[in-house]
């Protein structure tokens, strides 16, 4: 038998934040090989071993490849029109007796990876329902609310300079294994690592000694959920030893007055004890990011999901205002994304600013944050009877069951619904729980272009990839799925995908101010390609789509450069150093100096390289060796709560009770203990069982997933 021709095919990643550049060998319409591009303009080759996994996720056998229908227990194989029809009885059905309310929403991590998730937000207004839920609330939604109170919009979200920078003070992040997130860099290990060798400085804070920290300069143990207390005392030494010096930008700066009477009460000697990281070290670090020429402050999920996520993520930008590193070359620096970034849009220097609590949860009373419930909440709203109940739900591309809070109460909640549609690629946690799974089509059938992510760049960088193989029979575009999802939500099923698309399309074109001959230019393509397309020709460069498909390595739009204060888009056009609401919230974190720790336990997450979540570490090269999920627990509380090195041991919590094997190691500090989330389906436990879903960080909503207090005993 002859074989078809290998031909190479170049795309961009759309596995994680780090954007990384792909070389695909394919055989006919199978992925042979996967290795990195190395004329990529902004990774230059790096990959790491989740993008080599492509292949088997291609050929997984566990993928669906066709809509299914419930049948009793168990799924049948369907054709579109009766999978659509089904949802269109089960959806109009719950809306037609309960409203729109009765219905939620939840969107999953990977549509921030996919050119489709640009189209949840038709689905969203045709749908009109409050119960809007996502993966941001249980990940970066404190960060977003903090920056959009300082800087105006939801995206402008300054990120470390780091291939300029000369001290990088890092928390609650361990881009070895993660490669970065709310911070577009791809091969940062080797960024990182570059910084070190032009002698820069590395310091890492974080409860466990990760394999960020083993190639740092310094590490310091944090104790879980005090990073704001840490924080507020390096911006208190700032005052107090004279170092705040914010340079250009002060004169575009409200509030400095507010911060330095708040940080009053938070002396590195206060704090310490609440920490874990001596008086002394705290003043040593503030005086080493305000001496540094160039030096940035980054936090991420360790400091996001816990207790005072909002307040850490807010002042690790007041750190970075007052020792006048933001804006500046090597310091914390805001990217400008090509296409459809928040803060090149509008009128520059000044705008609406954020406004949240536009309507509330309906059992918790929690406020909307961007539109979105907490996560938190969705197990009550669909449990708890009344007026507004959730009764049915529609989850594109995340698994809740596995990722969110009280993940074993949610399980049960969701096979309680009177209808649920999925539209993902595996059966799963949650999508086991659907009446309707639609499948998603294949990552390598997808034009790509990361729009969130290059707002949140290290370089300005523009790269679309188109679809490296055509839908294969029985495939549908993930975002006419959406659309035919929104045709049934509106009540209107016979509407064509391709009118609502036009819709879309002349929707972005109305907002981008209706450029002439830009409609004839993007007429000829369909989909999130022409949005794309618009938004590229009315975006800060002179692109268009066709331009970046004739640059398959990418178009590198040169280093950042200092934008305030034309970046902002707040309603006084200045930088908020203290944002009202977060200013209230500080008598929370004062209160909670107060505790004592009592010899107690409690638990935080980790990644591992070769995960992503809930759902690739069952792909064969991703299995097994040291992607195992394990209880990390130091010896003296090993040995303080009976509990041996690979037996089981049980944690729990006021939410749930799991077993895991202990993996005892000084790598983690003592009083926590560690165990990776995503797992449970086929090995392992899920963590998040342990999550209590009362815990949220007020401010933003987001899920308490790091610091929950627990027992440990052997299994
Ligand atoms: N304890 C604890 N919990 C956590 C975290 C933690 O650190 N600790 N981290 C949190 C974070 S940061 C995140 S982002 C969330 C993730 O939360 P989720 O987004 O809810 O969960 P994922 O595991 O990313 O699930 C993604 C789903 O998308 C499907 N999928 C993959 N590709 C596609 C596609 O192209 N189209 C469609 N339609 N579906 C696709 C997968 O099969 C999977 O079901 O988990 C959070 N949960
Ligand atoms: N291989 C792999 N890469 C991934 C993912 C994956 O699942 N696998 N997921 C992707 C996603 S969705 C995201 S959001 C990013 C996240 O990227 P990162 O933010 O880098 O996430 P983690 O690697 O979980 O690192 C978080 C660190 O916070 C620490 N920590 C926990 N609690 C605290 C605390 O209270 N204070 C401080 N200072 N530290 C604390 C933990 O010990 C952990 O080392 O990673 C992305 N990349
Ligand atoms: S670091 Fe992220 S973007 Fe790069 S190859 Fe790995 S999964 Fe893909
Ligand atoms: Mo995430």
């Amino acid at each position: 038998l002859a074989k078809t021709a290998l031909r190479t095919a170049f795309r961009t990643c759309p596995l994680c934040e780090a954007t990384c550049g792909l070389e695909l060998t394919l055989e006919g319409r199978d992925l042979v090989r996967v290795r990195g591009d190395h004329d990529d303009v902004f990774s230059h080759g790096y990959l790491c071993p989740k993008a080599i996994a492509l292949v088997d996720l291609e050929n997984d056998p566990d993928r669906i490849r066709t809509p299914l229908v419930r049948e009793g227990k168990s799924f049948r194989e369907a054709s579109w029109e009766e999978a659509f029809e089904r949802v269109a009885q089960g959806v109009r059905k719950v809306i037609d007796a309960h409203g729109p309310n009765a219905v939620a929403l939840y969107a999953g991590n990977p549509n921030a990876h996919n050119l489709s998730g640009t189209y949840l937000r038709v689905l969203l207004q045709a749908l009109r329902t409050q119960n809007f839920y996502s993966a941001s609330t249980v990940d970066q939604m404190p960060k977003q609310v903090s920056a959009g109170m300082m800087f105006g919009t939801l995206l402008s979200i300054p990120v470390p300079d780091v291939d300029r920078c000369e001290h990088l003070l890092m928390l609650g992040a361990n881009p070895f294994v993660s490669n970065g997130s709310l911070f577009t860099a791809p091969a940062l290990p080797d960024r990182l690592r570059a910084l070190r060798r032009r002698g820069g400085k590395l310091v890492v804070v974080d409860p466990r000694f990760t394999q960020t920290a083993k190639e740092a300069d310094e590490h310091h143990f944090i104790v879980p959920g005090t990073d704001a207390l840490l924080l507020f005392a390096i911006v208190h030494t700032l005052f107090d030893e004279g170092l705040v010096r914010m340079g250009p930008i002060g004169e575009h700066t409200n509030g400095v007055d507010d911060v330095r009477a708040l940080a009053s009460s938070f002396a590195p000697e206060t704090v310490s004890d609440a920490c874990g990281i001596g008086a002394e070290q705290i003043r040593r670090m503030a005086r080493e990011v305000a001496g540094a020429d160039r030096a940035a402050v980054y936090a991420r999920i360790g400091t996001c999901t816990q207790e005072f996520g909002t307040l850490a993520s807010w002042l690790v930008d007041v750190v970075n205002v007052l020792a006048g590193n933001l804006d500046r070359l090597g310091g914390a620096m805001f990217a400008k994304g090509a296409a459809g970034a928040f803060n090149t849009t509008g009128t520059p220097g000044a705008g609406r600013g954020v406004r949240f609590g536009r309507w509330h949860s309906r059992v918790r009373g929690a406020p909307e944050v961007y539109g979105e419930l907490p996560v938190a909440c969705l197990t009550e709203e669909i449990e708890t009877p009344g007026e507004g109940q959730i009764r049915a739900m529609i989850s594109i591309a995340g698994n809740p069951a596995s990722s969110t809070p009280d993940a074993a109460r949610l399980d049960r909640a969701l096979a309680s619904l009177e209808f649920m549609v999925s539209v993902d690629i595996y059966v799963n946690e949650t999508t086991r729980h659907a009446d309707v799974i639609l499948p998603a089509q294949g990552a390598l059938t997808r034009g790509h272009y990361d729009i969130a992510l290059y707002q949140l760049a290290c370089r300005n960088v523009a790269h679309y990839s188109p679809p490296a193989l055509e839908l294969a029979p029985g495939e549908m575009h993930e975002w006419e799925v959406l659309l035919r999802l929104a045709a049934i939500a509106a009540g209107q099923a016979d509407t064509p995908a391709e009118i609502i698309d036009e819709m879309v399309a002349r929707e972005a074109l109305r907002r981008a101010g209706n450029p002439d001959g830009a409609w004839e230019a993007v007429a000829h393509r369909r989909g999130p390609e022409r949005v794309l397309d618009i938004l590229l020709r009315t975006g800060p460069y002179d692109l268009s789509l066709e331009m970046l498909e004739q640059n398959p390595h990418g178009v590198d739009l040169g280093p950042l450069e200092p934008r305030i204060p034309e970046v902002l888009r707040t309603p006084s056009g200045r930088i908020e150093l203290a944002p009202p609401a977060l200013v209230d919230d500080v008598a929370r974190l004062r209160a909670a100096l107060a505790r004592t720790r009592n010899g107690g336990v409690v638990l935080v997450g980790r990644r591992q390289l070769r995960s992503n979540n809930s759902w690739m570490h069952n792909l064969g090269t991703l299995r097994g060796g040291t992607n195992v999920c394990t209880l990390q627990i130091h010896p003296d509380d090993a040995e303080r709560f009976g509990v041996e090195d690979g037996k089981p041991a049980r944690v729990t919590s006021s939410a749930g009770t799991i077993d895991v094997p202990a993996e005892v190691t000084d790598a983690i500090m003592p009083g926590v203990v560690s165990i990776p989330h995503g797992w449970g389906l086929y090995d392992g436990a899920n963590s998040n069982t342990l999550a209590p879903a009362d815990l949220i960080d007020p401010l933003s909503g987001n899920a308490v997933l790091n610091g929950i207090p627990v027992t440990v005993a052997p299994a």
